[in-house]
């Protein structure tokens, strides 16, 4: 994506400009930008760039939560594309793990299946488990997604797919988000029929793989 407009949106939404966000990213969609592309490139650059900027107490608490207000507010936008699309009768249960309340990774995820013409349930954020496994239990999902942003939360995602596994023993299982920068893949993949996905590029490889 251009970096003069990368930057220009960058300004507005740490300015809490709503309607400058929404301009632009009405723009690309009417340029037809591809929604995966819109979701990294201008999403999810954005936010990593504001948990730099809090991080180092450049921005404060109130205008990092102003931001992602703002974003996920603009996810709306897509929805239109989003439920538009045909169904080809799969699903998918996605939820954020146990303690995890950074919830719009999983979000992405949810309507990245959504595109792709399967059912994409998303839970949000710190599911109690035997909830989920009654849902999962109910619509009986192809594939259940789990993220986790923070690696010290990576014992919960253990007991989560511990809790997942005795009730489901077939039932694949993805895992994505930032935690895993950290380590924990192998951890997690020693979990038969479970697989870590680093993008949504892969992602899209993942679901049109099971698609068939
Ligand atoms: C917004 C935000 C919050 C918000 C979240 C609100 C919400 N509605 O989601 C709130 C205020 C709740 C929050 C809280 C905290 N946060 Co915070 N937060 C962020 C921030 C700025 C943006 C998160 C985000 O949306 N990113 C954009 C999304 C799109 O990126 P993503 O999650 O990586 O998802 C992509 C991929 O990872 C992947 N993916 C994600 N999930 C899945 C799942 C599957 C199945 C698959 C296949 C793929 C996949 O697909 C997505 C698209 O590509 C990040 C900064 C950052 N680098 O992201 C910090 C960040 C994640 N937070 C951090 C921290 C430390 C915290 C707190 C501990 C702070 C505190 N002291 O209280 C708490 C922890 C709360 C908890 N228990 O979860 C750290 C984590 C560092 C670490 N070592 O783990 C970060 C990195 C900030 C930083 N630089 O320090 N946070």
């Amino acid at each position: 994506m251009d970096k003069q407009l990368l930057d220009h949106y960058m300004e507005a939404l740490l300015q809490g400009n709503r309607h400058e966000c929404q301009r632009i990213v009405t723009d690309l969609l009417a340029d037809e930008i591809e929604i995966r592309i819109l979701y990294t490139d201008l999403f999810q650059h954005s936010l990593y760039r504001v948990g730099e900027l809090w991080e180092t107490n450049r921005i404060s608490v109130a205008v990092e939560h102003l931001a992602t207000s703002i974003t996920e507010s603009l996810m709306s936008l897509v929805y239109p594309q989003l439920f538009s699309a045909e169904h080809i009768g799969k699903k998918a249960v996605i939820s954020c793990a146990v303690n995890e309340y950074h919830q719009i990774g999983g979000k992405m995820v949810a309507d990245m299946f959504e595109l792709n013409e399967w059912d994409g349930h998303f839970l949000g954020v710190n599911t109690p488990m035997e909830d989920q496994i009654r849902f999962i239990h109910d619509t009986r999902p192809d594939v259940v997604g789990l993220s986790l942003s923070i690696y010290s939360n990576l014992p919960m995602l253990v007991k989560h797919t511990n809790a997942i596994r005795s009730t489901f023993k077939d039932l694949p299982i993805i895992y994505g988000g930032q935690a895993f920068r950290w380590g924990g893949v192998e951890k997690m993949e020693q979990f038969s029929k479970t697989q870590y996905i680093s993008s949504l590029d892969a992602l899209e490889t993942f679901i049109n793989g099971m698609s068939k």
